[in-house]
């Protein structure tokens, strides 16, 4: 009889690693999540959604935290999802950001070599499109690739880079199993009320039962590459079950401005002009943006067999029929409360 694999995951608080923890389940991994802070407001609703998550307390910034963690759940499969993962955040952080998104990886592994495990485990690492900027010399094209160059635009960016690159480093160091997933933005029901896509379908339920007037944004011309995320986190157990470790993008491939997100979310409640329901504020824009974001996922297609099954307009619908339910005070079965 084969042996139970036991996944260890960092981030099990936050979206994808909701998502993870559900497909994990379903797959009969034993699972140990991280949970910081001696009072984290996050920790009760984790433990009634996925009551068999086994928490460990522990934090990206504190190395003997980690050796423990990694001591406890003698991991075969590590999924490094931890981080501050907002921009905007990250500006007004970036040490904070440092700290936890670049060196944080370090730390991990570095407690999976110290304590012998990098040979058996296999690690997970969270890259994000962010890295590639969307500048004029730099555009996309047909799609940001593996082979890309990188120019990040944030504190958030530069931490994640830095991370991306001692996870490889550790790989051609060490002969560690390390993989990572160049992921472009994904979202759903479990996605933060800080990030646009949520922030807009969290409001427009809220005005179609009458529970507020308006929404107030940035800019509205950046493009992003927007995906579903429980399609993503399969594609992250896909990277660390392949024979060898290897880096991958997961994207659409389509790229929608925040203004086509607007309103394909209006549409959904009748709402043909949004314009009298948004509002701007300069406190919502970056000091440097990202213009535009598209991925090409033909290697992970390719390679891994890899597919995305949510297009853009089943994102917006599921997203927007999610949030008017939560609103109304309905439950749906297997939701986020978030
Ligand atoms: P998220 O919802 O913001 O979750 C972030 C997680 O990191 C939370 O569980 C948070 O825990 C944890 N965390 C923060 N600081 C920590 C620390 N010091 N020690 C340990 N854990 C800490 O992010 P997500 O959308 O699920 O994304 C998962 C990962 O993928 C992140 O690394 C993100 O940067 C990356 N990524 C995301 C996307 C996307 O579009 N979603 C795209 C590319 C890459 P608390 O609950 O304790 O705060
Ligand atoms: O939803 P966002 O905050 O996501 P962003 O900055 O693209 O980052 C997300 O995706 C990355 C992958 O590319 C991840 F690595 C990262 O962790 C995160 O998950 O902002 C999207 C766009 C930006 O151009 C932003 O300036 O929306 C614009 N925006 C306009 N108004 C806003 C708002 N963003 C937020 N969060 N809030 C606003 O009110």
């Amino acid at each position: 009889m084969s042996e139970t694999k036991r996944a260890l995951v960092t981030g099990i608080t936050g979206q994808d690693g909701g998502h993870l923890a559900e497909l994990l389940h379903g797959k009969g991994y034993e699972i140990y999540g991280l949970i910081r802070g001696q009072r984290n407001a996050r920790k009760e609703a984790l433990e009634r959604e996925f009551p068999y998550v086994r928490m460990i307390e522990a934090d990206l910034t504190d190395q003997t935290s980690l050796i423990n963690a990694v001591l406890i759940s003698q991991p075969h499969e590590v999924y490094n999802l931890g981080a501050i993962s907002h921009v905007g955040y990250s500006f007004r952080n970036p040490q904070l950001t440092s700290d936890i998104t670049a060196k944080g990886v370090l730390n991990l592994l570095e407690a999976l070599r110290v304590t012998g495990q990098q040979e058996t485990a296999r690690f997970y690492q969270a890259s994000t499109s962010e890295m590639f900027g969307g500048l004029d010399y730099n555009r996309p094209g047909n799609g940001y690739s593996e082979e890309s160059l990188f120019h990040p635009r944030s504190p958030y960016g530069v931490a994640k880079l830095y991370a991306h690159w001692i996870a490889r480093n550790y790989r051609e160091s060490y002969g560690m199993f390390v993989a990572t997933g160049i992921l472009f933005n994904h979202e759903g029901e479990r996605r933060g009320l800080e990030f646009v896509t949520r922030k807009i379908t969290n409001a427009v339920a809220g005005i179609h039962l009458g529970l507020q007037d308006s929404v107030t944004l940035g800019d509205l011309w950046p493009k992003r590459d927007w995906g579903y995320a429980g399609d993503y986190v399969r594609g992250m157990w896909q990277m660390l079950q392949h024979d060898q470790p290897d880096d991958f993008v997961l994207a659409t491939g389509e790229t929608h401005s925040i203004e086509e997100f607007l309103t394909l979310a209006f549409a959904e409640i009748g709402v043909e002009d949004w314009s009298p329901y948004v509002k701007q504020d300069e406190a919502f824009m970056r000091p440097a943006e990202v213009d535009i974001l598209l991925g090409d996922p033909g290697k992970a297609e390719r390679v891994l067999g890899w597919k995305r099954e949510v297009d853009f307009p089943a994102l917006v619908r599921l997203m927007v029929k999610h949030d008017i339910a939560l609103r109304s005070g309905e439950f749906l079965p297997g939701a986020s409360e978030r």
